[in-house]
């Protein structure tokens, strides 16, 4: 059989026959995991072509007889619509990813198939049902085990790599054993881990070029695992960069032999300065008086910070905006992601939002956290999109991203340096190319003789 495997864009990032040029955000692209994984399953009989959307425009005209969609909520929308497309073309529709295993039956009223989970167990049998003529509509993962089944993906399929700031992504783990009530990940897993066995881990590394990254959700997740990968990688002479939580920093040996290791840059989920809003979130490990020491830390050891952060959380007042500029200026934060909090489909954060009747909208296309979908506690959903915007655009203003990378380059090295900069760029590039610049809500209050409500329950920073 021929397949299909698609990763859907959204629409501001999507190639189509009438839209064929790339946008400029190569730095924001990489991995495609999931389809190489899912490719390489794939018995070898079978004929395998791989579209990522966000890089050439989807083949509608394709011959296959199986078409394959991966997806996480924000895309579900497009995944309908390219569903209900190929079911007119009479290919054999099949799901999977976040979305349509954390929201399955909704998935299966638009495709043929959906695969729930891990599609190292099911997704041979799927093909085979398909071929006997006689599938499910359907079908869940036997797993968790142990994650020795999990092969190397087949970065070869991907074209177009000249639009990826890297393909060679790594997985050495699945899952994470935090709770934290708005994380997919753990809805996912079940809020558990698994390390893959070491040896396989070390020959994806092998083939991987001089810097690629680990998509692991948390890299550190299992102590042991991490120690002994970087001891591995510690003369391998290569530049990685992942994700972790702060805690990394509680760990003088692991912190060391993670930068030795070659790591030069970790995504860490700051979320909040507000430790009302952390234990709300069952997020306690992280520590908000901390958080400058522990980047700084981090800074020292070689490694760029890059900082994840919600904001619309209960805690969050109008002056949240403002309170978090100030914060990611004066600790060595180099560049940001930030979240409107979005309750995704399967986390506990869902339930909460809809037993108190808040979520606002619907549409799967807005769930990108950039959109405001719920009603906040504080404050209206203009004041949290108008904050937000404003806040990320105020972070990445022509001369704080200048500033910030010239501190980086001299508090922690050439390549983190880098890495900030070329972030900061593309960031800012998105920001100006979608006209993001919002206002802010507090400093509207202040104008108007509004009080802005005092901040409760958050960590005061002095300048380092
Ligand atoms: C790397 C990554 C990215 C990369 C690359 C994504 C990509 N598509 O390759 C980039 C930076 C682009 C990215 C962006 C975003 N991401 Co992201 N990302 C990840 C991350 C960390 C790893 C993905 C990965 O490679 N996994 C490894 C593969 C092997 O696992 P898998 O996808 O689960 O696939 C397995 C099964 O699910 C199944 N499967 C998956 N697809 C299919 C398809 C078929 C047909 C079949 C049969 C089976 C199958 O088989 C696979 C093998 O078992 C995940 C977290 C995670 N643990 O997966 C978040 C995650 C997917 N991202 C998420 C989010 C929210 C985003 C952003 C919105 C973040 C933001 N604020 O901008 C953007 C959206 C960008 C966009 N509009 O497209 C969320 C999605 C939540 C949700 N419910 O939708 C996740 C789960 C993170 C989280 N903690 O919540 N992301």
């Amino acid at each position: 059989m021929k397949i299909y495997l698609i990763l859907p864009a959204a629409e501001k990032l999507r190639v189509s026959e009438k839209r064929s040029w790339v946008p400029l955000r190569k730095m924001l692209r990489f991995s495609v995991l999931s389809l190489t994984t899912v490719a390489a399953l794939t018995p070898a009989e079978h004929e395998v072509v791989i579209c990522d959307e966000n890089v050439e425009p989807v083949d509608f005209d394709t011959d296959a007889d199986v078409v394959g969609i991966t997806f996480m909520t924000g895309l579900a929308t497009r995944a309908y619509e390219l569903a209900s497309q190929f079911k007119k073309r009479g290919a054999v529709t099949v799901a999977g990813g976040f979305h349509p295993t954390l929201n399955s039956e909704e998935a299966q009223s638009h495709f043929d198939i959906v695969v729930c989970g891990e599609a190292e167990d099911t997704w041979p049998k799927v093909l085979a049902d398909i071929e006997s003529g006689s599938f499910h509509s359907v079908y869940h993962s036997s797993f968790p085990s142990n994650l020795d089944h999990v092969p190397f993906p087949r970065r070869d399929l991907l074209r177009n790599k000249k639009h990826y700031i890297t393909t060679d992504a790594v997985q050495t783990g699945r899952g994470c054993q935090h709770k934290c009530r708005f994380c997919s990940v753990t809805a996912f897993f079940n809020h558990s881990h698994r390390s893959r066995p070491l040896e396989k881990v070390m020959k994806e590394v092998e083939t991987a070029r001089k810097i690629f990254m680990f998509v692991d959700d948390n890299i550190i997740a299992d102590r042991e695992f991490a120690m002994q990968l970087f001891k591995r990688m510690a003369a391998m002479n290569k530049k990685w960069v992942s994700q972790c939580s702060i805690t990394i920093a509680d760990d003088d040996e692991l912190l060391e032999m993670a930068a030795r290791a070659g790591c030069i840059g970790l995504f860490i989920g700051i979320e909040s300065v507000n430790s009302e809003n952390l234990a709300a979130m069952d997020k306690n490990f992280n520590d908000p008086g901390s958080y400058a020491a522990k980047i700084q830390k981090i800074n020292r050891a070689g490694i760029h910070v890059q900082a994840g952060m919600i904001v619309g959380l209960d805690s969050d007042d109008v002056g949240v905006f403002e309170r978090n500029l100030k914060f990611l200026q004066e600790t060595g934060i180099g560049a940001l992601q930030l979240a409107i909090l979005t309750p995704q489909p399967g986390t506990p954060l869902r339930k909460d939002f809809e037993e108190q009747e808040r979520i606002i909208d619907n549409n799967w296309a807005h769930y990108d956290y950039r959109h405001t979908v719920i009603q906040p506690k504080q404050m209206t959903p203009e004041q949290l999109q108008d904050g937000a915007d404003w806040l990320y655009a105020q972070f990445y203003r022509l001369d704080r991203v200048v500033f910030r990378s010239l501190k980086i380059l001299c508090r922690t090295g050439f390549y983190p340096a880098l890495l900030a900069w070329r972030l900061n760029m593309t960031y800012r590039y998105d920001l100006k190319r979608l006209n993001v610049k919002g206002h802010n809500p507090a400093a509207a209050l202040q104008g108007s003789g509004d009080r802005v409500p005092p901040a409760v329950g958050n960590a005061s920073f002095s300048r380092i």
